[in-house]
């Protein structure tokens, strides 16, 4: 082949080219389409539009299908409860009632699946005409009463968390329509993130404020289910391991007269003409628990911050686990116990709660491990020694400055490397960066008996051993920038004789988030507030 020849550019032949036969079918294929598609528009403008049965009370005796009568939702009180929980079914006659979270009808049957909590079920039926169109004209996410067979499927059903059983059904009943158009599909809002970055994928990913303007809709997912029973199981865990070790439990006042941690971060009301606040913690009223002679007190309860932080770790609204405990010997007896706590809560929740991790993890595709790694004995590292790490790891942070979120997460890395632990407990924090309450060192007063808690390098907790003599208080309080009459029946407290105590302040969506490894903790509160978000 000569060089012009070889340089000339060859005309390109594509082999995957339709070839002019096949254009010519294409063309005819999309004429037929549209021609269908014509008269399916045509007659469904002349059909009359489907009205489905509404029951009365004495047709609902015998009917096999219909929209309910409102009072028969509450059918007659009988000590034996007819309906069974989806996870409890055994084979034989059944009555259920559960969200339609699908369904699909074709000319000989009707194809439905029915959703209670995280758990759904497959449930067909076969038969009448006029008893499937009903069923396909209960929209989705409708709340439905369906008796029927339970029975073993022939083939596992993959699309249904129930896959070796499904339900023959008998009769179908609509308790309340959902609207047709809903503003958030479950099942999208269920999808993995993988389904949405598919090439070409026909899904529709929903954005973070339509999940949370839809909340209703959003908490049906089944991971959403399973984070509330994980949070429960957290909380059950907090109080079951404290009463055991003969805490009180008590509930403080959310309506008070002033700050309670010295910040600037609160939310102002009026009080019948008087000025007051949400709480920022229950930290002064825990403190006067012990003062009271309580010993031992804990509280789960709602904490207010008004801080414009827009992180995944920061809720205007959170709920605050905590805990106060008179000390004997040192502020480390504290310690012991929030360590043995926080390890009991880990193994606590890891084993009831093992399905619903799944349902967790496979909806969000996570990718940190399932389960963070702990030490037999809780590595415990000084201030000091993490700031010191920091530095050699190239990172500027002083000893005596609060670490920064990058620095913290640095450190639970470092930590990570050095002890093989997820979780570990920091001591000794510069006592300029903690609360007018803290005990400062007596050996070094820059620093304090002051710690927090670490898993997967976030805090999740803070904590002190407190100043229990009133005129020692004051003068913090003083030293502090704080107007000491603000504090003053705070003060009085210790006047009429405390014994020294320490304590320390949980946060639950934070404990949930990064045990479960999900991304942001509203994920974790049930209608969470935001600097932008005050509904739902
Ligand atoms: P602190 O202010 O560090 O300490 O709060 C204690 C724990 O509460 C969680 N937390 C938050 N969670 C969600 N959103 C927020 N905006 C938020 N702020 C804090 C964190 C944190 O570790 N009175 C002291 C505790 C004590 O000393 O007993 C206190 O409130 O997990």
């Amino acid at each position: 082949m000569s060089q012009v020849e070889e340089n000339q550019v060859a005309p390109v032949v594509d082999e995957n080219a339709p070839s002019k036969a096949a254009l010519k079918k294409a063309a005819k294929e999309a004429e037929k389409a549209q021609k269908k598609a014509e008269i399916a528009k045509k007659q469904a403008e002349t059909q009359p539009v489907y009205v489905p049965p509404k029951l009365t009370l004495e047709q609902m005796k015998d009917a096999k299908f219909g929209d309910m009568p409102l009072h028969q939702s509450q059918p007659e009180f009988t000590s034996d409860n007819q309906f069974t929980d989806i996870k409890l079914l055994t084979p034989g006659p059944v009555k259920i009632r559960a969200y339609l979270h699908n369904v699909r009808a074709t000319g000989k049957s009707a194809f439905t699946i029915l959703r209670q909590r995280q758990f759904t079920l497959q449930a067909v039926f076969f038969g009448e005409k006029d008893m499937i169109k009903y069923i396909n004209s209960v929209p989705k996410e409708s709340y439905v009463e369906v008796e029927g067979i339970y029975k073993a499927s022939e083939q596992p059903i993959n699309s249904c968390s129930i896959s070796g059983f499904e339900l023959e059904i008998t009769r179908f009943f609509a308790i309340t329509r959902a609207v047709s158009m809903l503003p958030l599909q479950v099942e999208d809002a269920a999808r993995p993130d993988s389904a949405f970055e598919v090439k070409d994928t026909v899904f529709v990913k929903p954005g973070r404020d339509t999940r949370f303007d839809n909340r209703i809709l959003d908490l049906r997912t089944p991971a959403n289910q399973s984070i509330f029973k994980v949070r429960m199981a957290i909380q059950q865990s907090f109080m079951k391991f404290l009463i055991e070790k003969n805490f009180m439990q008590i509930t403080s006042p959310k309506i008070i007269s002033g700050s309670s941690e010295g910040g600037a971060d609160i939310f102002s009301l009026q009080y019948f003409g008087q000025p007051a606040c949400l709480a920022q913690s229950p930290q002064l009223y825990k403190q006067m628990s012990i003062a009271a002679g309580f010993q031992r007190v804990f509280e789960i309860g709602p904490v207010f911050r008004a801080e414009k932080s827009h992180t995944h770790r920061h809720l205007c609204e959170f709920t605050g686990m905590d805990i106060e405990v008179e000390v004997f010997q040192h502020y480390h007896e504290v310690l012991v116990i929030l360590d043995q706590l926080m390890k009991f809560i880990f193994k606590n929740t890891l084993e009831t709660c093992q399905e619903e991790i799944d349902f967790i993890r496979k909806q969000f595709d996570l990718k940190m491990p399932p389960t963070i790694e702990w030490t037999e004995e809780t590595v415990i590292v000084d201030f000091r020694d993490g700031a010191k790490w920091l530095q050699e790891a190239g990172y500027k942070q002083s000893e005596v400055e609060d670490l920064n979120t990058e620095n913290e997460r640095a450190l639970g890395k470092i930590v990570k490397e050095k002890f093989h632990t997820d979780f570990y407990i920091l001591d000794k924090f510069p006592g300029s960066i903690r609360p007018f309450y803290t005990m400062p060192d007596v050996d070094d007063n820059r620093f304090s008996n002051s710690y927090d808690m670490f898993i997967r390098g976030e805090e999740i907790c803070s904590g002190a051993q407190r100043i229990h003599d009133p005129e020692y208080l004051k003068e913090r309080i003083v030293a502090k920038g704080i107007n000491p009459d603000t504090l003053k029946d705070y003060i009085d407290a210790f006047r009429y004789g405390c014994p020294p105590h320490a304590g320390a302040g949980l946060g639950l969506e934070r404990i949930v988030m990064l045990m479960l490894g999900i991304e942001d903790c509203r994920q974790c509160c049930l209608f969470p507030r935001t600097p932008e978000r005050l509904t739902p």
